[in-house]
Parts: C-alpha cells; sequence; structure tokens
C-alpha cells in the first residue's frame, strides 16, 4: 500500500515537473520573454504620446532573394537604428540569419545600401519570425533619406527638390555677397568653371587695356576705379611680346606692376597677359616667356588676385601638340614653382578659337583654363557651339572679346554682341572686352579724345555703352 502510495506521489512529482518545463520551453521560444530578443524585434517608440511598434518583417529567403525592395526596406531600418542590436542577438534567437553585412557605397551621384544574408539559411526557419507591423517604413529613392519623426522621404544633404518634386544635386550656387578680391580669395574650377574659396560660382567681369606700349596710360588709379564702380572685377593688363612690346623694351614691366598694384587695391582681379601676336609661335620667346613668368610669380605668389594667361593668342602654323601645350607645360612649370594657387590661361589655335583642341588633349593641372577669343563680327553661333561642346571638357576664359570684327575694326555687332553675353552669363565664363583706349576703331570703349583720367557716359562709345550694360548685369 504504502509502495502504491509512493508511486502515485513520484508519477504526480513527474507530471507537475514536466508541466513547468513546458511552460519554460515555450517562454524561451517567445522573443516576448527575452531581453535580447524583445530588443531585437520590438522598438518601443513613443510618439504623440503613443507607441507603436516597428517590426522587422519579410526576413525569408526568398523574399530577400527575389525582393530588391525588401532588401533595401531592411537597409533602411538598419540605418534608422530600428534594429538596435546586431548579429549576436539575431543568431541568439534566430539563426536563419548567420551574417548581415552592410556595405554603403558612396559617389557624386548615388548612395547604396547592400544588405546580404547567408544564403544557406532555410526559408522556413525564416519565416519563424513574428511580423506585426503598424507603420512601414517608406522605400526612398537614390537620392533621398527617410524622415524618421514623418515617415516621408526628404532629399540628402547636398540635393533638393526640382520642379517636379524630385530631388537633384544642388547647383553650386553663385557669389552671393560681392564679386571682388576680399570675399572670394583664391580662385578654383569646379565643374569646368571658376569657383571663389567657398565653392561659389563666380564670373570675372572687365576691360583690357589695348597695347601698353600705346595706351598703358588709360589703366589707371581713376579709370580703374570708375571700372570698378560700373561692376568690374577684373582688369587685363596686354603687354604684347613684340611690336615694341616687352621683347624689345623690358621697362614695360614696371607699368605691368603699376597696374597689379592698383587692382590689389581696389580688391580686383588682373590678369598678366602675354601677348603673343606676330609672334604666332609660343615657343618664338619661350625662354623670355619663362624669365618673365618666373619673376612674376615669386613677386605675386601672395597676390590670390593675379592671374597669368601665358600665351594671348596663337596663330599660323601652330598647332596644339607641338607648340602650344609643350610650351605651356614649361611655364607652367615655372610658375608652379612659386605659385600652386593662382589661376592661369592659356591661349588655343587660331588666335584662341581652338578649345576644341585641348578638350581632346589635355593640360595636366587643376588650375588651368583655356582661352576663347571672340569678335562679334567675326565669329558667331559656329564658335559658341564649339565652345559648348569644349565646356564639358574644360574651363574656358573669354579672355578677350570685341564688338567689332577680328581687325579691331569695322562696324559694331550689337546683336551678336548680346548672344554672346548671353552665353557667357549662362555658362558663367568670365571675360575681359577688348579694350580700354580711345583709339579711332569700334572696338574701343570710349570716343577719340577722351581723356585717359576717367570714364564718363559722354565719353564712352558705342562698344563702351553695351559693355556698360554688360558689366551691371
Ligand atoms: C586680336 C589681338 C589684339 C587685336 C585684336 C583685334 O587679334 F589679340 O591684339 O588688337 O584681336 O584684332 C588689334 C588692335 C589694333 C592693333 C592690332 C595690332 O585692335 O588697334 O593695330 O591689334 O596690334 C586678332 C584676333 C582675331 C583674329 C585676328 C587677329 N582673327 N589679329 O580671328 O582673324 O590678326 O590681330
Amino acid at each position: 500500500m504504502k509502495k502504491i502510495f509512493n508511486t502515485l506521489i513520484c508519477a504526480i512529482l513527474i507530471v507537475v515537473l514536466c508541466l513547468l518545463a513546458a511552460k519554460i520551453i515555450n517562454m524561451h521560444n517567445n522573443p516576448r520573454y527575452l531581453n535580447d530578443g524583445y530588443e531585437e524585434y520590438y522598438r518601443k517608440e513613443v510618439k504623440d504620446d503613443k507607441i507603436s511598434e516597428l517590426t522587422e518583417k519579410d526576413n525569408t529567403k526568398d523574399n530577400l532573394e527575389n525582393s530588391n525592395n525588401t532588401s533595401s526596406k531592411i537597409a533602411e531600418n538598419v540605418q534608422n537604428n530600428t534594429i538596435t542590436k546586431k548579429n549576436e542577438n539575431k543568431s541568439k534567437t534566430n539563426n536563419n540569419i548567420k551574417s548581415e553585412e552592410i556595405k554603403t557605397v558612396t559617389d557624386d551621384k548615388k548612395q547604396e545600401t547592400v544588405v546580404s544574408y547567408d544564403k544557406n539559411a532555410s526559408s522556413k526557419e525564416n519565416n519563424n519570425i513574428d511580423t506585426v507591423n503598424k507603420e512601414e517604413p517608406k522605400v526612398c529613392s537614390a537620392n533621398e533619406e527617410l524622415d524618421k519623426e514623418t515617415n516621408t522621404c526628404v532629399c540628402k544633404v547636398g540635393y533638393e527638390k526640382d520642379s517636379n518634386g524630385t530631388c537633384v544635386k544642388k547647383e553650386t550656387p553663385v557669389v552671393t555677397k560681392n564679386n571682388l578680391v576680399s570675399y572670394n580669395g583664391w580662385l578654383k574650377i569646379k565643374d569646368n568653371t571658376l569657383v571663389n574659396e567657398r565653392n561659389e560660382k563666380i564670373q570675372l567681369k572687365g576691360m583690357s587695356t589695348h597695347g601698353l606700349q600705346w595706351y598703358g596710360e588709360y589703366a589707371n588709379e581713376e579709370t580703374i576705379k570708375d571700372l570698378k564702380e560700373m561692376g568690374s572685377n577684373l582688369i587685363r593688363i596686354a603687354m604684347y611680346t613684340e611690336e615694341n612690346g616687352y621683347i624689345s623694351n623690358r621697362n614695360i614691366k614696371e607699368k605691368v606692376a603699376k597696374i597689379v598694384e592698383i587692382a590689389k587695391k581696389e580688391d580686383m582681379y588682373v590678369i598678366i597677359d602675354w601677348h603673343i601676336l606676330s609672334d604666332g609661335d609660343p615657343l618664338i620667346h619661350k625662354e623670355e616667356a619663362k624669365e618673365f613668368f618666373r619673376e612674376m610669380s615669386l613677386k605675386y605668389k601672395d597676390y590670390p588676385n593675379v592671374i597669368y594667361e601665358i600665351c594671348n593668342e596663337p596663330n599660323g602654323n601652330v598647332t596644339w601638340e607641338n607648340n602650344i601645350k609643350p610650351y605651356a607645360e614649361e611655364v607652367i612649370k615655372v610658375i608652379r614653382e612659386n605659385s600652386k594657387k593662382s589661376i592661369i590661361i592659356v591661349g588655343t589655335p587660331t588666335w584662341s578659337q581652338e578649345v576644341d583642341k585641348p578638350a581632346n588633349n589635355k593640360i595636366n593641372d587643376e588650375l588651368v583654363m583655356y582661352a576663347l577669343h571672340f569678335y562679334s563680327g567675326t565669329h558667331t553661333e559656329w564658335l559658341r557651339e564649339r565652345a559648348k561642346e569644349a565646356l564639358k571638357e574644360i574651363p574656358i576664359f573669354v579672355s578677350e572679346w570685341g564688338v567689332s570684327d577680328a581687325s579691331g575694326n569695322g562696324g559694331v555687332y550689337k546683336e551678336e554682341t548680346l548672344k554672346w553675353l548671353k552665353f557667357m552669363k549662362e555658362n558663367n565664363i568670365s571675360w575681359a572686352n577688348w579694350s580700354l583706349s580711345n583709339k579711332n576703331e569700334s572696338s574701343a570703349m570710349l570716343i577719340t579724345g577722351a581723356p585717359s583720367n576717367k570714364i564718363s557716359e559722354e565719353y564712352l562709345s558705342e562698344s563702351g555703352i553695351i559693355v556698360r550694360d554688360a558689366l551691371k548685369n
């Protein structure tokens, strides 16, 4: 009897123990009762006094393999810290996701997040994951990111909505404060256009002197101030090499230095132009050029306003490959020994019209721009077309242009000039107009007899009036 009683007690104890064990196992299988599992699958977000529970869902292998959407949703969850604990927790509660690897590939245009999973995981096991999903995170496009607060897609930093509501890369902003040197500093090139130290686009606009040996006195403190008032932030010094220029008269350098100092004082940019013309091949005076630019670049190494133009208009039987590029590489090397940060303008074949040549064969220097020169009576749409193509590859500087024909005279071509001005503005192309003189030719800014000590309305030529308006806008 006692034996039977003992057996009965044992049996009851075993049953009770079994029930207890079953309960414990059940709790273990339910992630709600496990800290790690709980954090893994439930992250409570208190929003507007409401508790919303976000849940990872659709982790099945099939889904992962077949649906990019799903993996990008998960990627977003990961990015947004919806999943707070990483892989170790996953393997504790759910062995099917054995490894998770997040790669972020970033370039200018796209940011991709890739989540890869262990391909051996069984889809059956994956299906064990509870799916409690209240508000599904939005899937955002490449240039967008999720705003967790509102669950809406917003443009990523550096992107903005266009008129269609699509996020596009923000345009480089245009100079907002002023266009002078103290604000803009050392200029740089970005996306084949000129930008300031703050990476804002800047357009330089101003006058080119005529030949210093003839009309140098027109560039002085008064006139340069007047030009600045009119809206210029640039003056170009045309130092002819031949025609009684530098080669036969080194003293002309002093006039160059004077103008550079005035420009500095007036907070304006200045181009020192090695004005080859009758000497169409820059190699002819290469040694003199190297000596000259060595001296200039040393003297002005700390001047952010100084720009070097190393060969005005190569012409004649001269090619980019054989003459201009080899010349430019040597001269640039000399300048760079003293000044790493200056902009250097290089002329192009046929009086600086063949910008297509360097476009296919650039000089290896981040701060080189290529000269395009036009005279409205001679150079029209065809040259703008060429420039437009070249701009895809190289930065262009219109360091000389005139309202006349290519001789510097012969009519004012206003309509064509306005087309050029529009083109340069649209493409943020900097320019210098030929010429700051009162020479009796239609490209001169001032009428014959105009004094050299001021630029005022009554002395402006037809060309001067067009240029004055272009400087304003
Ligand atoms: C360029 C030169 C510049 C020249 C003007 C206008 O030459 F860079 O020095 O200036 O464009 O022709 C002119 C002056 C004249 C002066 C003459 C010679 O306005 O007063 O007498 O220089 O020093 C170009 C530009 C384009 C073309 C030809 C020339 N082209 N060029 O296309 O054919 O033969 O001077």
